[in-house]
């Protein structure tokens, strides 16, 4: 069998299952709906920006790249604390070969600045991320296979010293398994995030969305299916490094 067509049938389960996104968000312990894709927004009030399908992005460049298309204010914003944690809830996710990323970016002081701020620039930072856990490219585990292990969730903690104030949340799946091709799998939700710190991620640690993917970027663009990238036992996730809260104060 060529390498072709082995590569369509892995791909294949893509279009059967339709791909998938972020459908619920636990908030310090209680569960809030997303927004529903497919229907209309009307009569839908969510933490979560509006997304239209659980189709892929494939083009780096693109608005929708930042919180999904069309990626409209969500209605309702969380209220949490610093230092609270945040699980995601994927239902049924189907791919398992990729990382997860999770990133925030700074709206506004104000507990409804997102409702006036589109996220495209030079504003996001990384609070997690994970990409390949244990072996190898091809038949290893990988941050995708472990979050559809644990119930199709991933958690994600708030800095603890992360400054008072409106946040996007935005969780990122990248799905490596079409030969060449990434999928960007963005949602994005609202946050008023409360406590005492001061910490801002120093320049750094910051990405523009779109702008942090490139098209010649070797470790998103490649065949997990070919020697000699099927047997790596290493992968590094680009983009800038996580921030983790703490030294890196303005
Ligand atoms: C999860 O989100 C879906 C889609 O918006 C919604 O229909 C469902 O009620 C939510 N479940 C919970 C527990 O929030
Ligand atoms: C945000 O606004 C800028 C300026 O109007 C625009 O170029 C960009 O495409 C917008 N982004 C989104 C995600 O709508
Ligand atoms: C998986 O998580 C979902 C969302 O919280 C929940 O409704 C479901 O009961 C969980 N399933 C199991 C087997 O724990
Ligand atoms: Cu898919």
């Amino acid at each position: 069998m060529s390498f072709l067509f082995l590569s369509i049938i892995f791909a294949l389960p893509c279009l059967v299952f339709g791909h998938g996104g972020v459908w619920n968000y636990s908030i310090a312990n209680e569960w809030r709906p997303g927004f529903f894709p497919y229907y209309p927004a009307e009569g839908q009030s969510s933490t979560q920006r509006h997304w239209i399908d659980f189709s892929p992005i494939t083009d780096v460049e693109t608005p929708t790249l930042v919180c999904n298309n069309p990626g409209s204010y969500a209605e309702e914003y969380a209220t949490v604390a610093a230092g609270a944690e945040i699980a995601a809830y994927y239902k049924g996710w189907p791919h398992d070969i990729g990382p997860v990323i999770v990133w925030m970016a700074y709206c506004g002081s104000e507990p409804t600045s997102c409702s006036s701020f589109n996220g495209t620039g030079r504003h996001w930072f990384k609070i997690a991320q994970s990409g390949l856990l244990s072996g190898t490219v091809r038949e290893g585990l990988w941050a995708q296979g472990q979050m559809i292990a644990n119930n199709y969730t991933w958690s994600a903690t708030i800095p603890e010293t992360l400054k008072e104030g409106a946040y996007l949340l935005r969780h990122e799946l990248v799905a490596l398994h079409v030969p060449f091709t990434p999928e960007f799998y963005p949602e994005c939700a609202h946050l008023y995030v409360q406590g005492s710190g001061n910490g801002v991620p120093g320049d750094e640690f910051l990405a523009s969305i779109p702008g942090v993917w490139k098209d010649d970027e070797p470790e998103l663009h490649l065949d997990i299916y070919t020697e000699p990238t099927s047997s790596r036992t290493e992968w590094a996730i680009p983009g800038p490094r996580v921030w983790s809260g703490s030294g890196d104060t303005e």
